[in-house]
């Protein structure tokens, strides 16, 4: 029986794949036009932001740490709504999440020669740890990356939360071991705990070619590999989550009003607009959208 995923364009696979080793490989939800049309998008936009090529490992900010560039995108103004809105990716989102979804993060992801490595980690680290009765409390507003819960990444014998966030990652160019592809380990999913970066963990290199995506619950333990190749690795990340959490990136405040006014309703839905059970109302609870300050009466 295999014990990793390989790619492949079923999307019951992926969905099987999701479900047991806590990610997925798809092979070819791009062509290569559309890839190379893309890829050239990103190129432009990480090339305004790019420090000298020597130093780029040393640099610790968020827009590049360590050779790892990210590149905020804002979904309905990027020219990328056909990713971030992907009837497949959409697909794989509501298996695992449920039908209400938000778009959580939407950024390009490039990984430069030379990279430092980077930890493993999860991708809700910060959900309330469930507790038995009597157990003593992480108090929700006191959880944060200070204050882990480490373990071994094998299936737990005590409840865990489920997953409420997803990543599909876009392979722009190959995703190879030597170009800097991403890192998993299968079923630690399960765990409900997050890899100690002290220690070293066995992970399978996520090998996709372009065009391809990794798709990986956000409870999987994972991280982008070292790139020692000499060109860069390039991907787009598009990460979901359950309505009723705070998303990555705050679209509903960044997207201009132009955009916001040509934006379908399933749009509108995804970037967070939607009310959920009045949660999200700016100036009324009955309404169906949230309405910017712009359009208020
Ligand atoms: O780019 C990658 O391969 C992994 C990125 C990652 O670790 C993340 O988005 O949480």
């Amino acid at each position: 029986m295999v014990n990793q995923p390989f790619p492949t364009h079923e999307l019951a696979v992926l969905r099987a794949d999701l479900d047991r080793f806590g990610y997925a490989l798809a092979d070819q939800w791009l062509n290569a036009s559309d890839v190379s049309r893309v890829r050239d998008l990103v190129y432009r936009e990480s090339q305004k932001h790019l420090a000298p090529p020597d130093r780029l490992a040393d640099i610790e900010d968020w827009v590049i740490r360590g050779g790892d560039q990210w590149v905020l995108l804002m979904p309905g103004e990027s020219g990328l709504d056909e990713l971030v809105a992907h009837p497949h990716a959409l697909d794989l989102a509501r298996h695992l999440l449920g039908q209400r979804i938000h778009i959580s993060g939407f950024s390009a992801h490039v990984v430069h020669p030379g990279n430092q490595i980077m930890d493993l980690h999860t991708d809700q680290w910060w959900m309330p740890r469930p507790v038995q009765p009597g157990e003593p409390v992480l108090k929700p507003g006191d959880v944060s990356r200070a204050v882990p819960c480490f373990g071994q990444p094998v299936a737990a014998a005590h409840a865990i939360n489920p997953a409420v966030v997803i990543n599909v990652m876009w392979a722009l160019s190959d995703f190879t071991a030597s170009s800097g592809c991403t890192r998993l380990v299968p079923g630690s999913h399960l765990s409900g705990v997050e890899p100690d970066p002290s220690q070293e963990w066995e992970t399978i290199d996520a090998e996709v070619p372009a065009g391809g995506a990794v798709i990986w619950d956000a409870r999987t333990w994972h991280a982008s590999g070292a790139n020692t190749g000499n060109a860069p690795r390039m991907g787009i990340s598009a990460t979901y989550c359950a309505h009723q959490f705070r998303q990555l990136q705050n679209h509903t405040a960044g997207i201009k009003p132009e955009a916001h006014a040509a934006l379908s309703d399933e749009m509108r839905e995804l970037l967070g607009f939607r009310l959920f059970s009045s949660y999200g109302a700016t100036d009324s609870f009955e309404s169906e959208f949230a309405r910017p300050s712009y359009l208020r009466d």
